[in-house]
């Protein structure tokens, strides 16, 4: 019993796992299913570090040094519960089972409850920025009990990426399955911001003229500001990509329907169940969706409305200062709803989750890294107790400096009939919590006309209800 952690499921997102702890000086202890891929992984990559290759259950477990440190890394779901089933037996109290895979957190919570009984640690684990980062160094999330962090934790830290001041990009998220509760809202933010993105880019074709190869020195350039970040860099990349077969930008002669794996799902699908409104992501979430309806798009196609007509070259430049201020915008809104739900993730399951720290560890390694990050881990610094994100000052003032540029570009899509959900739903967001009354007033009348669900005065305590039916006069409820 050699290795100081073993990694089961060697997949492309295992197998770079298993490289980086080696490469890092652990002793890896290697298991798959099928054992080809066990050998292979040694057999073209066994000169980075030292691995210990096994094949069946018990040699794998017999190759890990006491308390045992197991990294599983398949399928979320059935499989992860096939191979918890096939491990858990063969471990004793104060091993550990590190969940690495995209598991629902309900279900981290459910085999964090069942091998706690038996003594074990279970770490449902999130761990963000794809193939790449789990072998150069990931954006770890990891939950489980605080004992588990202590022996996991160091190793942890060395595997994962750096943030720019050096700080690794892990931290213990909180207990059971605050980890992947809170990698699931990192990939919810994910799929708003690349919305958010994307609405950018439509605009800036449609309206603004530009060609994708225009668009990406745009992005480019934002990336040199505040917008500085992985997904701006690398949709500057794929926009200048031209199709080496027909010689036309890449972007055009891929089909234009998003798919989706389900993490951007579950996010909108708790938020309902948490009370939190996450619109924006909601929005990114529904377009990728619409997006592959080809059916109703197809059925559609001579639904009346404007066709987008480019505006003068001399209005470019200034239209794409004002695209860049209503993404900005609109990507605080964005993580100002994410950040909510964390919070009442937190609350709900006691997590007691530091929303500064998520922000820190989502820096480097992972897809949402950006140099924005810092700015919300300031402003949970400051204010521990920060109700929303754009309750902070610096937002704030950064917000009302955009909000006009960022309505404009609202009328302008909706005038041109470039559909922007994120942007728009971003806005309506914003604009519902200055809104100084909100029919909300009104609902509360209906509800109570036809279904006496009575109401609350802005004058007195107490419910009331009107006799619609009858004198409509008041009565306490
Ligand atoms: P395999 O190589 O034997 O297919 C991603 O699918 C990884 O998870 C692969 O390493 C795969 O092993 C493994 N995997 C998938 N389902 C599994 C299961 N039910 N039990 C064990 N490993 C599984």
């Amino acid at each position: 019993s050699t290795a100081q952690i073993g990694v089961t499921g060697l997949a492309v997102m295992g197998r770079n796992l298993a490289r980086n702890f080696a490469r890092n000086g652990y002793t890896v202890a290697l298991h798959n299913r099928t054992a080809a891929r066990t050998h292979d992984l040694v057999a073209e990559f066994g000169e980075e570090g030292i691995f210990v290759p096994t094949e069946t259950a018990e040699e794998f477990v017999a190759a890990l040094e006491r308390p045992r440190r197991l990294v599983i890394m398949v399928k979320a779901g059935a499989a992860t519960d096939a191979v918890i089933g096939e491990f858990a037996p063969l471990l004793e109290p104060g091993d550990m089972i590190v969940d690495g895979g995209n598991a629902h957190f309900a279900d981290t919570r459910r085999r964090e409850k069942e091998l706690r009984e038996q003594g074990i640690h279970f770490v449902g684990t999130g761990v963000s920025g794809g193939e790449e980062g789990a072998l150069h160094g990931p954006s770890i999330m990891p939950g489980g009990s605080v004992e588990s962090y202590a022996a996991l934790g160091p190793m942890l830290e060395k595997i994962s990426a750096k943030a720019k001041d050096g700080a690794p990009c892990v931290t213990h998220v909180g207990p059971d399955g605050a980890g992947h509760f809170v990698k699931m809202v990192h990939n919810g933010i994910e799929y708003a911001d690349m919305q958010l993105i994307g609405e950018a880019y439509q605009l800036l074709r449609d309206v603004g003229g530009y060609t994708p190869a225009q668009i990406a020195d745009v992005f480019r350039t934002w990336n040199t500001g505040r917008l500085d970040s992985y997904l701006i860099e690398i949709t500057a990349e794929v926009l200048s990509h031209v199709d080496a077969a027909t010689d036309r930008p890449f972007v055009d002669i891929v089909q234009d329907r998003a798919e989706q794996k389900g993490t951007g799902r579950w996010t909108v699908q708790i938020a309902l169940d948490l009370g939190v409104p996450v619109s924006g992501i909601a929005e990114a979430v529904f377009a990728r969706s619409l997006s592959g309806h080809a059916d109703l798009r197809a059925a559609s196609g001579e639904l009346a409305g404007p066709r987008p007509e480019p505006i003068a070259d001399t209005e470019r430049a200034d239209f794409a200062d004002h695209v860049e201020q209503a993404l900005y915008a609109s990507k605080i809104v964005s993580y100002t709803q994410g950040f909510h739900e964390i919070a009442a993730g937190s609350a709900e399951y006691d997590w007691d989750i530091d929303l500064g720290a998520v922000a820190r560890i989502w820096r480097g390694g992972c897809i949402i890294r950006a140099a924005f990050l810092d700015r919300i881990t300031a402003a949970y610094e400051a204010d521990p107790g920060l109700v929303s994100l754009l309750s902070d000052k610096g937002f704030a003032e950064e917000i009302a400096a955009a909000q006009n540029d960022w309505r404009s570009v609202v009328s302008t899509a909706v005038t041109e009939g470039v559909p922007t959900p994120g942007f728009a739903a971003a806005l309506a967001y914003y604009d519902t919590l200055r809104a100084e009354r909100l029919p909300a007033a009104l609902t509360q009348g209906q509800r109570d006309f036809f279904g006496a669900h009575t109401y609350r005065r802005v004058d007195r305590e107490g419910s009331f209800h009107t006799l619609w039916g009858g004198d409509r006069s008041e009565v306490e409820a």
